[in-house]
């Protein structure tokens, strides 16, 4: 069994390699990946948070540790991906304009391609258009991603630019369903695992 407590040290630290070890012993020995990320990975990214938060942190320190959880999270996607299924729809997601923080959006779009939908990955700093494109191509859903309180306004517009046209669903670490009742987005969800529900309502 991995041991958690390390994995979160190593992903607070910024440790890469140490997480890549980790994470891929715990592949290797066929582990549960879902407690990697709940138990390790994520509650590493909330604890260095909370570090900032109380200045005892600064960006370098947020910014090492973020790679390092794309480092860990690099292993774990195609496993949680799934490969040579029949599509069951597609979906664009992106971070909003004027946001770079990724890492939630990543996790949601793997687990979305993981049950079985075509991702379109509109990146972050999505302005309407790039949400337009991905449209465009096929997608059925709009996902908008947001962590910052400045940002999360942004998602009113999407709403508005795709109303009539699809559904758009919300999330991220500021954002409520009080939030999403009140711009009428078609859903939100506060964690990975129901922004999946949340396509599965809406296309499955
Ligand atoms: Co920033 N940052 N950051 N940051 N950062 C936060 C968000 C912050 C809360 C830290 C803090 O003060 N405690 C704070 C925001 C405060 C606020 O808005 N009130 C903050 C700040 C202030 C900033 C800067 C302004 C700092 C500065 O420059 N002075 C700056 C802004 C840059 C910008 O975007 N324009 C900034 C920069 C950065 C880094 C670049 C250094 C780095 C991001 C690297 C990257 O993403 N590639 C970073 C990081 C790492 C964080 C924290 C520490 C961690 C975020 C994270 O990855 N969490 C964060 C603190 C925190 O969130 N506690 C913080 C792990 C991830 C798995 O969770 O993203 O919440 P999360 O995603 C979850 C759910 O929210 C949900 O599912 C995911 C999986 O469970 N979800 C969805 C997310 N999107 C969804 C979409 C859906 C559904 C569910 O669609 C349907």
């Amino acid at each position: 069994m991995a041991d958690f407590e390390a994995l979160k040290a190593a992903v607070i630290k910024g440790k890469r390699q140490d997480v890549t070890a980790i994470v891929q012993a715990a592949v290797d020995a066929k582990e549960d990946l879902g407690a990697l990320l709940d138990n390790g990975m994520i509650p590493a990214m909330r604890e260095i948070g909370d570090k900032f938060s109380r200045n005892e942190a600064y960006v370098p320190e947020l910014l090492i540790a973020a790679r390092a959880m794309q480092a860990g999270l690099a292993i774990i996607e195609p496993l949680l991906a799934g490969t040579g299924r029949k599509s069951k729809g597609a979906v664009a997601i992106g971070t909003v304009k004027g946001d770079l923080h990724d890492i939630g959006k990543n996790l949601v779009a793997i687990m979305i391609k993981g049950a079985g939908y075509d991702v379109i990955d509109c990146g972050v700093n999505c302005d309407i258009a790039k949400y337009e494109e991905a449209v465009a191509k096929g997608a059925q859903v709009v996902a908008a991603s947001s962590l910052l309180t400045t940002t999360m306004p942004f998602m009113k517009e999407i709403v508005e630019a795709f109303k009539g046209k699809v559904p758009v669903i919300i999330g991220g670490a500021p954002v409520t369903q009080a939030y999403a009742d009140e711009i009428g987005a078609a859903g939100y969800s506060e964690d990975a695992n129901g922004a999946v529900k949340l396509v599965d309502k809406l296309l499955g």
